[in-house]
């Protein structure tokens, strides 16, 4: 089965302190995700800096951003609304307005890092249910074995289209541990016929995304979880990261998806 690659730039929390090759600017994360499409990237995962590099849900900087990307190449568009730790929920909510194809749900509040995270449950609910009235397919954010329950929850509820995509997040410190055993634990206990992809943080990025990859699942690459290619090696673009990925990818076995296949796969209408 073809594997899908998410390319995903920028995040809420590095600056180009930590990655001079970090994009920021909505010309800069369009190019990126430009360059990341040639490499195979079939989604473009989307957060927002505002001129400080702060993160951001202004409406006017997501348009500005999905416009250039659009003009630019045929990559399926998937907002963030977790946006950053410290954008209020309400805000991170209206992105799903600009109906991208897709856009995360973050289940459930957690520790993130030395801050919180907080996603309440009846707002969680109200966004899942405006998703889904706007068309837009949640892709669900697992950082621990309860979001898993939770978000089968919300599916009972009525309130998320199949097939379920998930996110198996590994390595955010108040979240699962970035270890093959805590991936393998939560695919387990995915319902049949889910997608799902990896989104290891940090050092260990590369060994987790290739489990994931030879496990079956999608993966996801770039700047907004791994700012080195390998210790010491700064990544000098986002594209050398989806590049690697795809080389992963292909030595166990797996093609990688188009756009039209990705479309397929995740059931976007
Ligand atoms: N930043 C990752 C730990 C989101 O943006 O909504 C998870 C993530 C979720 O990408
Ligand atoms: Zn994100």
């Amino acid at each position: 089965m073809s594997a899908v690659v998410t390319v995903a730039t920028t995040g809420p929390i590095a600056t180009t302190r930590d990655n001079p090759a970090l994009p920021v600017t909505p010309e800069q994360i369009a190019a990126a995700v430009a360059d990341a499409y040639d490499a195979g990237a079939a989604v473009a995962h989307i957060h927002l800096r505002d001129e400080q590099e702060r993160p951001t849900a202004d409406l006017a900087i997501a348009r500005r951003v999905m416009e250039l990307i659009a003009e630019r190449c045929p990559i399926l568009v998937q907002l963030s609304t977790g946006v950053g730790l410290s954008v209020p929920f309400e805000d991170r909510a209206r992105l799903a307005e600009l109906r991208p194809r897709m856009a995360t749900l973050n289940p459930c509040s957690m520790t993130f890092g030395a801050d919180q995270f907080l996603n309440p449950p009846r707002e969680v609910r109200a966004l899942a249910a405006r998703m889904q009235d706007l068309g837009v397919k949640a892709e669900l954010e697992i950082y621990d074995s309860g979001h898993v329950d939770e978000c089968l929850r919300l599916h009972d509820e009525g309130l998320l289209a199949e097939p379920l995509q998930f996110s198996i997040v590994l390595g955010v410190r108040g979240g699962m541990a970035a270890t093959a055993e805590n991936l393998m634990s939560t695919v387990r206990r995915l319902p049949a016929g889910s997608v799902w992809q990896v989104i290891a943080i940090g050092r260990h990025n590369l060994e987790l995304t290739a489990v994931g990859l030879a496990l079956g699942g999608n993966a996801r690459a770039g700047m907004e979880d791994a700012l080195y290619l390998r210790k010491g090696e700064l990544a000098p673009s986002n594209r050398a990261l989806v590049e690697r990925t795809v080389t992963l990818a292909r030595a166990v076995g797996r093609p990688i998806a188009s756009v039209d296949e990705t479309v397929a796969i995740l059931g976007l209408s």
